[in-house]
């Protein structure tokens, strides 16, 4: 058999050619391109026509499955041998490109088998990123699924797509949605991940951005197993000149909030940290959501510098108070907030606010936005323009 795929024919008409190709090459022998040449006749006694043809013998069908690193590779060589015979042989590489085509659409059942150097390293970053290892699966089959096998090679293009994968999972909080006054607000959330220092910074943005006056931005906390939290808040609301008022009992809480209802736009509730496992607390904090009333708007607080599997024993521990959102804390201690992008589509949740400081100001707390949350990611060579085109600037799409 006929070992080298591309070699030149001559004949009298295209047909003749391809005859002539099947003849050498066997059946899959093809003809690619024609070109009618004059050549002299015998003795110099005038010229003739000529068809000179370029002939390709396409692979074996195949009997195991393709390696598609090496089918590439040897696509490649064949096609840069090609060009340094002829440079001018451009159709020979659009025809071997369309086979390139070919061969990865056909191939793509078997691209979980396959995994290119590169393939291999975005899985490494995703991991790097601590995210779930459920969640990684299904970014990396969207990945391989998606991209074709030159593309592969563009390390930069697979991570813009890495990245806008893990982007389309986050859900963002619908922050323009009307809401009837006064909004209760209430934080809840494992200890320690910042919800007391969050309220403050939501008090002071609704304050200082959204023109709600201090005396009807009300602060309330029912944490009254840590004095030093309810000490906490009410020196923020001192600060801002905010009413402020420490419940103890579910009755107390009930009072207020019938008190606060009548002034106040807004009603800021923080709750007690405790462990989401102390079924105590648990207990308090649903009695305390049912004094708030279905209309309350509950977000989970969780800090990114939470390891992935507390995160996920957070959320399933708060899950019985149907939250509607979560709030990110602590963005700037890491850079590997994969737990918590895993854990929130693992949930289904959005996200309402991040924050990245422990100064209680609101430049450190912002509006949840995708680019915020995927620029963060260790490793990625983020192209910060593609993404902002991509995701709308970040908004809620
Ligand atoms: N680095 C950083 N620290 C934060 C952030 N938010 C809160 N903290 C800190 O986390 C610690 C616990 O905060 P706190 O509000 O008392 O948490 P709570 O127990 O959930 O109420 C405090 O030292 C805060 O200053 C944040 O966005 N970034
Ligand atoms: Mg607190």
């Amino acid at each position: 058999m006929f070992e080298e795929p591309v070699f030149e024919i001559e004949g009298r008409s295209f047909e003749e050619c391809q005859a002539k190709a099947i003849m050498r090459g066997g059946p899959r022998a093809t003809v690619l391109r024609t070109d009618v040449i004059k050549v002299p006749v015998f003795l110099g006694l005038g010229r003739r026509e000529i068809v000179k043809a370029k002939c390709y013998i396409a692979p074996p069908p195949l009997t195991r499955p393709l390696n598609m690193e090496e089918e590439r590779k040897k696509i490649l060589q064949t096609a840069s041998e090609i060009t340094k015979k002829d440079p001018q042989i451009t159709e020979i590489l659009d025809k071997i490109q369309e086979i390139n085509i070919k061969i990865d659409t056909t191939q793509k059942p078997e691209a979980a088998s396959f995994d290119h150097p590169n393939i291999e390293s975005i899985a490494e970053l995703l991991e790097t990123n601590d995210f779930l290892p459920a969640f990684r699966k299904k970014i990396m089959e969207r990945l391989k699924g998606a991209l074709s096998i030159d593309k592969l090679e563009d390390r930069h293009e697979l991570e813009q797509r890495a990245l806008e994968f893990i982007g389309e999972t986050i859900k963002i909080y619908d922050h323009e949605k009307p809401r009837k006054l006064p909004r209760i607000i209430v934080l809840i959330g494992p200890t320690g991940v910042g919800k007391t220092t969050t309220i403050a910074k939501l008090a002071t943005k609704f304050i200082m951005e959204d023109g709600f006056t201090p005396d009807r931005i009300s602060l309330i906390t029912t944490d009254h197993y840590r004095l030093a939290a309810s000490q906490q808040l009410e020196k923020y609301a001192d600060i801002l000149g905010s009413p402020f008022a420490a419940p103890s009992s579910t009755d107390e809480l009930k009072k207020e909030l019938s008190l606060q209802r009548e002034t106040a736009d807004i009603i800021l509730v923080d709750t007690m940290g405790r462990s989401p496992r102390d079924s105590v607390v648990l207990g308090e904090i649903l009695e305390m959501l049912k004094v708030c009333g279905s209309g309350a708007e509950l977000h989970l607080t969780l800090a990114a510098s939470t390891k992935a599997a507390d995160i996920i024993d957070a959320t399933a521990q708060f899950e019985p108070f149907r939250y509607e959102s979560v709030i990110v804390t602590k963005l700037d201690e890491t850079t590997r907030a994969g737990n918590v992008i895993s854990a929130l589509a693992e949930r289904g949740k959005s996200v309402s606010y991040i924050t990245d400081g422990q100064e209680s100001t609101p430049h450190t707390m912002h509006k949840a936005n995708v680019i915020r949350l995927l620029i963060n990611l260790e490793g990625f060579d983020v192209d910060r323009r593609r993404l902002e085109e991509y995701f709308d600037n970040g908004r809620p799409g």
